[in-house]
This record gives structure tokens, C-alpha cells and sequence, in this order.
């Protein structure tokens, strides 16, 4: 191979990395069902050369509550549909939002770069798996459409135009995390209520990964009108709880667990039965940390946590350790 070879082979190498940049892609690939979540899509070249005049992007179910950033030099546009299911968000049910944004009267040339942005929220009820969202590039001259989808299950790997890619990363089934500074708060879970009791419980584990103390202080959520603290402990042979005005105090390097029979969340005037396989949001508020929210899964009545081998533990009929809840 002679020089001049070497160094033709060298450059087509160093446009592999363009290459793979060319399709119309969102900045942030991953997010967990119940999370909210910021699309950026980026848009690194025109078509064919030709200066992008419009970008259209399609909004897959899951994905509500989408409102789209307005753009200096563009007009923007949306159209509005029905969801595939209603979704509960902060206690509100809703049915309809946005279902596709479009940018246009812009021009982005095609040796610019530039970001199209929403903002929205993924449903509880978000199956893990890869979200697809078709975007429609319109230019000067052509188009370009990032509409392709692979079977399910299978890579986007190959495919010329893919739609850009968004990875759900927890379903219902499988337990959650999320963390806000060095508090991180894993498996969720509440169970299921029969019809008209008013309190469910909560429970999760919750790690100080840091090297300060922080305390857990109290919390809100989609599902109730009030949230408690509570503990549970056995006296004389009979099961007590009693409201944790301070808290729960988690040294650093502390995992505490909240669990049937000990520590839990209490869920005070639910505003509807908990129903299992659904999820609601709750707002834990930590003295340092700050508030961090993830999804709570319910389990059916009975049932012990998501992903446990473990038998269930029996079920406590708080009720009777609530007389004035009712
Ligand atoms: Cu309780």
C-alpha cells in the first residue's frame, strides 16, 4: 500500500465518528419510568448539504405531559392527540397531550450545529424497552426522515435512518432507584388497598452514600393527601405504630430499610384505591439532600416486595392502628 493509500484509508476513518453522528439523535438515551425527562435533539448537518428549514418529531405513548421549547427564529406548532391510556400524573388523570412538535421557518445550515429541546415526563406505566421518536427533517432542497424502527427487541443497528432512541430503564416489575446527592433511594414499592380504606403503606431502602448524616423528614405524593413516617413495634404482643415526628436520622454509609412490620411511608386519605400493577409518584424530602421523587410500584395485597424471593410477610391491617383515618 503506498503512502498516499495509507493516508486515504486514514481519512475515511476519521469520518466514522461523523458518520455516526449524522443521524438525528436525543442528547440523553436513558430514563426511568415515573421520571421526568428533557429531550434535546441535536442536529448536526442539512440534507444532502441543504440548510434544515424544519424539524418534526413524533411523540411515542409512554411519553406525556410534553411541552416544547420555543425557539428564537423559528415557529413553533403542535399537534395534540389522545394517549394509547390514560396516565395519573400528581393525582390529575390525564388522557390527551401533545403528540407531535414542529419547528420550522429556521434555517439551520448544514456545516451548523443546533439543539431542538421539549420537556415531558415518562409514564409510571412505561414498559422497559427502547421508546422511538420519528423525526421528519425538511430542508432547502430534500428531506431527510428518521423514521425507521427495528422490530422489537431487536437493534437499531444497521438501520440507515433510525428514529431517535430513548431506553426505558424500569418497568413496573422491576425495582427503581433514583438518588440526589449522596441519598439514593431503591425499591419502591406500596401495595395494593382494598376499596375504601383511605391509608397504605410504603416501603424502600434508602442509602446515606455520603460522608455527612442526613435525615429523612417528611414527604408528599401523587396518591394521598397527606404523607407519614411511621414506625411499627410490638408491645406486650400487640403490633404498634406511631408517627416519626423526627424523622428517620441515616448515618453516612447507612442503608435503612422501610419494610412491613418496621419502618414504613403511611399514605394518609388515599384518593383512590391503590391498584396493583400501577405506580404513583412520591416526594420524599430529606434534611440535606432535598427532595427526591421516584415512582412507587404497587404489589397485589399480600405480595411482598418487587423482584423478592422471599415469601410475603403478612399483611398488617393498619386500619385497626388508625382508628381516626377511617
Ligand atoms: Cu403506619
Amino acid at each position: 500500500m503506498s503512502i498516499i493509500q495509507k493516508a486515504l484509508v486514514a481519512g475515511v476513518l476519521s469520518l466514522a465518528p461523523h458518520i455516526a453522528f449524522a443521524h438525528v439523535t436525543l442528547e440523553r438515551q436513558e430514563a426511568n419510568a415515573g421520571a421526568s425527562y428533557k429531550g434535546v435533539l441535536r442536529v448536526g448537518h442539512g440534507c444532502d448539504g441543504a440548510p434544515t428549514t424544519s424539524l418534526s418529531v413524533e411523540i411515542p405513548d409512554h411519553v406525556v405531559a410534553v411541552k416544547p421549547m420555543p425557539k428564537a427564529g423559528w415557529t413553533l406548532a403542535v399537534q395534540e392527540g389522545n394517549y394509547a391510556a390514560p396516565v395519573t400524573l400528581h393525582g390529575r388523570k390525564l388522557e390527551a397531550g401533545v403528540r407531535r412538535i414542529t419547528w420550522s421557518g429556521g434555517k439551520l445550515a448544514d456545516g451548523e450545529y443546533d439543539e431542538f429541546v421539549f420537556a415531558g415526563q415518562i409514564a409510571v406505566a412505561a414498559p422497559a424497552g427502547q421508546l422511538w421518536f420519528p423525526v421528519v427533517q425538511t430542508c432547502e432542497k430534500g428531506e431527510n426522515r428518521w423514521t425507521e424502527v427495528p422490530p422489537p427487541g431487536q437493534s437499531a443497528r444497521g438501520l440507515k435512518s433510525p428514529a431517535a432512541a430513548l431506553r426505558i430503564l424500569a418497568s413496573s416489575s422491576a425495582p427503581q432507584a433514583a438518588a440526589q446527592g449522596p441519598i439514593r433511594m431503591e425499591q419502591a414499592w406500596s401495595r395494593a388497598t382494598p376499596g375504601g380504606s383511605k391509608i397504605g403503606a410504603g416501603y424502600l431502602r434508602i442509602t446515606n452514600t455520603g460522608s455527612t448524616p442526613d435525615r429523612l423528614v417528611s414527604g408528599t405524593s401523587d396518591a394521598s393527601e397527606r404523607v407519614e413516617i411511621h414506625d411499627m413495634s410490638v408491645t406486650d404482643g400487640v403490633m404498634k405504630m406511631r408517627p416519626l415526628a423526627e424523622g428517620i436520622a441515616i448515618a453516612p454509609g447507612q442503608t435503612v430499610e422501610l419494610r412491613p412490620g418496621s419502618l414504613h411511608i403511611m399514605f394518609v386519605g388515599l384518593k383512590a384505591p391503590l391498584t396493583a400493577g400501577a405506580g404513583f409518584n412520591v416526594t420524599l424530602d430529606f434534611e440535606k439532600a432535598g427532595k427526591i421523587t421516584m415512582p412507587f410500584v404497587i404489589q397485589p395485597i399480600g405480595a411482598g416486595a418487587p423482584g423478592s424471593t422471599k415469601p410475603a410477610e403478612p399483611e398488617m391491617d393498619h386500619s385497626s392502628h388508625h382508628p381516626g383515618h377511617k
